[in-house]
């Protein structure tokens, strides 16, 4: 059935391979230039065949009567993709149901998860919201190693492909690496950048940003972050510094402050975000390295446990693996016909 015929090689990212150094990967390396759809399914591709392997496996007799031995085989296998007890219970309990005392096919099984999937991770598609009136400014928080830099040069890439002009503000200064790597992304991505030394006041690194991002008349000014533990009360201090010196520059900046989320961090990221995210006023969620994990079901209980917008997806190490995220899509991608890399 050409329904599980994708491919199910290797990534074509392994993060664990360069884990001591902070610079990007290679643009050299990047996949064939493909459809955002394209790489979207293939960002998704370790989720997506692990939940229809699984699920395939179950029905190796056409048709399977939903008993309780095929039930809890069915909610084992929900439950691995990360998206939560509830809602793999909920699915189960449907499939129960509708398919009491009859066969249950595999394709109708399939129909009932998409379906389900599509409810829970529903929102509005939420693009980052401009301003007309002068910059917009993004301020990019999180936990250390969830991704933030990376997200930053990507959102940069989108920004200027849809032609607006990017300052970057280097505002991870704890730790020299972080500068260095931030800046070989502008040079790559042609974002202009604002650095300061390694320990300089990050507050004062987002006000220059800022000032530059005004007197160059840009359009979006993005700035980075660091990102030891939330429970450390400094770093909350840190933020919240940072937030105040740009809305004296900007009245209602910053305009987004995207929370970058590892989701190979499954639901144990969730609850350590979470803390942030009340700290740090955040309006929306980059849910980073969907690629990497197959357990992208984690959607759901993000979508569940915060008041947060996904607004983008990261599925890939390259400046161009970003993509607003639509639960439909998303949906489609997982469970879509054919092969992936088409
Ligand atoms: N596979 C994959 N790797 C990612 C993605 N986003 C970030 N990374 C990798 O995750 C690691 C940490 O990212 P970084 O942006 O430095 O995180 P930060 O500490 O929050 O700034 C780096 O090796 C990145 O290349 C993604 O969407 N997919
Ligand atoms: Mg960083």
């Amino acid at each position: 059935m050409g329904l599980f015929d994708r491919v199910t090689g290797k990534s074509s990212v392994d993060s664990s391979e360069d884990a001591t150094s902070d610079a990007p990967p290679k643009s050299g390396d990047a996949p064939k230039k493909k459809g955002l759809f394209a790489r979207f399914r293939q960002g998704l591709q370790k989720t997506a065949s692990v939940l229809n392997t699984d699920i395939r496996d179950l029905f190796k007799q056409e048709g399977r009567l939903p008993d309780d031995e095929f039930l809890g085989e069915l909610f084992a296998i929900l439950v691995k993709s990360d998206m939560g007890a509830g809602p793999a219970a909920e699915i189960r309990d449907q499939i129960k149901n509708d398919f009491r005392g009859r066969k249950v096919q595999m394709a109708e099984v399939l129909q009932v998860i998409s379906r389900k999937l599509r409810e829970l991770m529903a929102q509005p598609e939420e693009p980052i919201q401009y301003v007309e009136s002068g910059p917009t400014v993004v301020l990019v928080v999180g936990v250390n190693g969830s991704g933030k830099t990376t997200s930053i040069a990507k959102l940069a890439t989108m920004f200027q492909q849809q032609g607006r002009t990017v300052v970057l503000g280097a505002g991870d200064t704890f730790r020299a690496a972080a500068v260095q790597q931030l800046t070989i992304w502008a040079e790559r991505t042609g974002a202009e950048i604002v650095t300061g030394k390694q320990g300089t006041d990050p507050a004062s690194v987002a006000h220059q940003a800022v000032t530059r991002a005004i007197e160059s008349k840009v359009d979006v000014c993005v700035i980075d972050t660091a990102g030891r533990l939330q429970t450390q009360n400094s770093l909350m201090q840190e933020l919240g510094k940072i937030r105040r010196v740009i809305s004296k520059q900007i009245e209602d900046a910053p305009h987004e402050v995207l929370l970058v989320l590892d989701a190979t961090a499954g639901q144990n990221g969730i609850s350590q975000a979470k803390g942030f995210s009340d700290a740090a006023g955040c309006t929306g969620i980059v849910l980073a390295k969907l690629d990497g994990t197959a357990k992208g079901g984690v959607v759901v209980p993000i979508r569940q446990q915060f008041e947060l917008p996904v607004k983008y997806i990261g599925v890939g190490e390259q400046a161009e693996d970003l993509a607003l995220f639509n639960a439909d899509e998303f949906v489609d991608a997982l469970f879509a016909e054919g092969d992936s890399n088409a």
